[in-house]
């Protein structure tokens, strides 16, 4: 798959690397020092393996403080500005805002991560100058819930055919407003709207997303479905998001969306050798 000029391969599964650009408290060196952080974050991320890295300005986390449009173009577009020069890897945009999108891409971007599938107003027409003009290809994650457009499917007691669902009707409305079929990547959207059964009920199937030949982004690092199941804290999940990660890899997941790159990056080198043997 192309990403503006750079092409990525996905006979293994890649590594993208999550850079939260967000003033943390802890942190008293102003904008400068925030961005330097930020660089040097993603570098780190690149030596230990990330292929991808998806840059957020937190508007996207559940339960987060939604960010105004100017906070989220301040925190994230001066970073992708320099990290898209100096780090060997795919820059990807968490947003769902259309205006994002497009100055983000303007700045360097080469991927769009929409955890609204582009039904945000805009968003579609931003995602489709993207992938025309730049050749920016655009992850459309399935959420339950949130957005209204989900309950006007029939009611469903199977979350996969229910995903699937989703993405037959999201990928005819892309595709019907000018993005290429072979510019999308498909999400099932780990711990989006989803009870905890929901996501290993996901997990155990995702290989079933193969069928539509696109490549599958699988994002459970830290999140509650780990919590919950091991009782663990947030900062207590890494043994459980490489065992998930490890999973995704194994069935088929090409993008493989972590905060421990350096770990997961060792688990997928693992499942790559297992592939390769007879
Ligand atoms: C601890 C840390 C607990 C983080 C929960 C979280 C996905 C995504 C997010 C995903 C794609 C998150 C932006 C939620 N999740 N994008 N974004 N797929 N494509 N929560 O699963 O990381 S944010």
């Amino acid at each position: 798959m192309i990403f503006k000029t750079r092409e990525v391969s996905f006979d293994s599964p890649q590594v993208m690397g999550i850079l939260n650009v967000t003033p943390d408290s802890f942190s008293d060196g102003g904008k400068f020092a925030q961005i330097e952080r930020a660089i040097s974050q993603a570098h780190k991320m690149v030596n230990a393996g990330a292929s991808f890295i998806d840059i957020g300005g937190e508007s996207t986390r559940p339960g987060a403080t939604p960010v105004s449009l100017q906070e989220e173009l301040d925190r994230v577009i001066p970073v992708i500005e320099k990290i898209s020069t100096d780090v060997d890897a795919v820059i990807s945009i968490d947003t769902y805002k259309a205006q994002v999108m497009t100055e983000a891409v303007k700045a360097g971007a080469t991927m769009i991560n929409d955890v609204k599938a582009l039904r945000d107003q805009g968003a579609l027409d931003a995602a489709v100058w993207a992938a025309k003009t730049h050749s920016v290809p655009t992850c459309i994650m399935h959420m339950r819930g949130s957005p209204e457009s989900m309950q006007d499917s029939p009611e469903c007691n199977d979350i996969v055919e229910d995903v699937i669902h989703f993405f037959e009707q999201r990928i005819k409305e892309c595709v019907n407003a000018g993005i290429l079929y072979s510019q999308l990547i498909i999400d099932p959207g780990f711990g989006f709207g989803k009870t905890l059964e929901q996501n290993y009920q996901l997990l155990k199937h995702i290989s079933d997303f193969s069928q539509f030949d696109l490549p599958v982004l699988s994002g459970t690092s830290r999140k509650s479905m780990i919590g919950n199941l091991l009782n663990k804290e947030v900062g207590d999940r890494l043994a459980g998001s490489i065992s998930t990660a490890t999973i995704a890899a194994l069935s088929g997941a090409s993008i493989i969306r972590v905060h421990d790159v350096e770990e997961t990056s060792d688990a997928v080198k693992i499942v790559n050798k297992l592939q390769m043997v007879e």
